[in-house]
Formats: structure tokens, C-alpha cells, sequence
């Protein structure tokens, strides 16, 4: 049987712009993780027909922490855009989403035009700058409560982001994670993500040519979280990352 994934896109999607959770897909409809990539790219397509401009691509489960809270053991791959996009020490509305979460990440930089389809091509070698960022995960499903499929097709959960201060890149393999959220806080190392995060660069670039995203200069990579992810209901969350610096974003009920 074919998958509708246009119409699981429009429930994703209404989801989205009625900020109102919908109840796990996989719950009523049998699909696969191609099918759900698709659906998921239809998804970013509406983003983009409104305007929303794509500026680069997100990983997920690529720590273990992130993993054991959510249940899913699979790297997955979204897409951000700039209506994403927080500036550093800037406000974010939080009316803009249903359930939000805040979690650490690592955001490198491609800093040149890409072949990702020549095969002796090294992604790690075209990421010319690294930053502290965070990423604001508010999943469409009621409760967080997702099957990998269900949560490719939401795009990963993708709904907000901010970056700090861009650096050249240099290797962090260890480098100590704390990411703060009113009194709340989770603690954890880069070593989480893949052993190292720029695998997580190396792994963005097998996923991009499996899933047909594209990469270009400018654009941003997260590379996923190192620690399980804080509810983000409002005050300054901030992000430490030994080494590369740290990152803010007010949280405020605006809407
Ligand atoms: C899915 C997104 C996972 C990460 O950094 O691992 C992710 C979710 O947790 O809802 O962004
Ligand atoms: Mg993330």
C-alpha cells in the first residue's frame, strides 16, 4: 500500500502552525523511515513556500543520553531555517510552540562549496568554524511520545535554535557541557555526541547524500545534543561548552 505522506505532512503541519500536539502517527498509520523522510521533506517545503528560508541541517540521537530519554537509537537528520534562528542573547517566543524543550549542541560552519557526491570527499575538511548553540526541540506528538519514524517526519523535532560566537574550528573531543534553564541544569561532555562531535560532521555528511539535503556554504550543522534536554516554560536558558564559549536565549511568553 502507498503512504499518503502529503497528508501526514498536513497533520504535522497544522500541528505546527495551530501550536497544538497531534497523536503519535504510527499509532494510526503504517509507514516507513523512507516514507517518513518524505513526508518530512514535503514538510520543510510548506516551511519554505511561507518564506522560511533553509539555512542548514540538525542531527539527533547521536548521544546516548538523548537516546535513553527519548527511545529512539537511531541518528536522525532535519532540516533549520531562519525563522528558527534566535540571536545569540536574543528573546524567543515561547508562545510560538506547544511543549518546548532546550537542549546543548555543537554548531559547525561549511565554510565552502560542497561535492557531496564525490566520494573521497571529507565534509570535516569544509567546516570552518564551531560554536556553543542550543537547540529548542518542540515535537508536534502529544507528550514527546514518538516511534523514529514518527519523529523523522516532524522534521526531528526541529523548532528553534541559537548560536553563539563563531570560532575557528578546533577539536573538542571532551570538552565539559552545562546547559542552565532557570534552576535547572544537565551537565555532560561532547565525548557523548559519537565519541567526538565533529563524527557527528561525518555522519551529517552520509545522511545529507542518503536523504538528498543539500549543504552550502554558510550553512550550520548541529551536531545533537550531549545531555537530555530541559522543558524551556521561560527565563534565561544558557549553554557552556569548555572551549568554544557560551550561548544565551531569554525565554518569554509573548503570544
Ligand atoms: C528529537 C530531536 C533529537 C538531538 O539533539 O538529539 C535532537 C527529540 O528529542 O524530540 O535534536
Ligand atoms: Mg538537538
Amino acid at each position: 500500500m502507498t503512504v499518503d505522506t502529503s497528508a501526514l505532512a498536513d497533520i504535522l503541519d497544522k500541528a505546527q502552525t495551530s501550536v497544538t500536539d497531534t497523536p503519535s502517527l504510527a499509532d494510526s498509520t503504517t509507514f516507513d523511515l523512507d516514507d517518513a523522510y518524505a513526508v518530512q521533506k514535503d514538510l520543510v517545503s510548506r516551511r519554505v513556500a511561507r518564506g522560511e528560508r533553509i539555512v542548514g541541517i540538525k542531527m539527533g540521537f547521536t548521544s546516548k543520553a538523548k537516546m535513553a530519554q527519548m527511545g529512539v537509537s537511531e541518528v536522525i537528520v532535519g532540516s533549520i531555517t531562519d525563522a528558527m534562528q534566535t540571536d545569540d542573547g536574543g528573546v524567543v517566543d515561547l508562545g510560538r510552540f506547544i511543549h518546548p524543550k532546550i537542549e546543548p549542541e555543537v554548531a559547525y560552519r561549511v565554510g565552502a562549496v560542497v561535492d557531496l557526491h564525490d566520494p573521497d570527499f571529507d565534509l570535516t575538511t569544509a567546516v570552518d568554524a564551531i560554536a556553543p548553540a542550543m537547540e529548542i526541540i518542540d515535537s508536534r506528538y502529544r507528550d514527546f511520545r514518538f516511534t523514529h519514524e514518527d519523529v523523522v517526519a516532524d522534521n526531528t523535532s526541529a523548532a528553534g535554535f541559537v548560536v553563539g560566537e563563531w570560532a575557528a574550528v578546533r577539536s573538542i573531543p571532551d570538552a565539559a557541557v552545562r546547559i542552565t534553564v532557570g534552576d535547572q541544569e544537565s551537565t555532560g561532555t561532547t565525548a557523548a555526541i559519537l565519541g567526538d562531535p565533529i563524527e557527528a560532521v561525518r555522519e551529517a555528511q552520509r545522511m545529507a547524500v542518503k536523504r538528498g539535503l543539500p549543504l552550502r556554504p554558510g550553512d550550520i550543522i548541529l551536531a545533537g545534543a550531549a545531555t537530555a534536554a530541559l522543558p524551556f516554560t521561560g527565563g534565561r536558558a544558557t549553554t557552556e561548552i569548555a572551549g568554544i564559549g557560551r550561548v544565551t536565549v531569554l525565554g518569554r511568553l509573548e503570544s
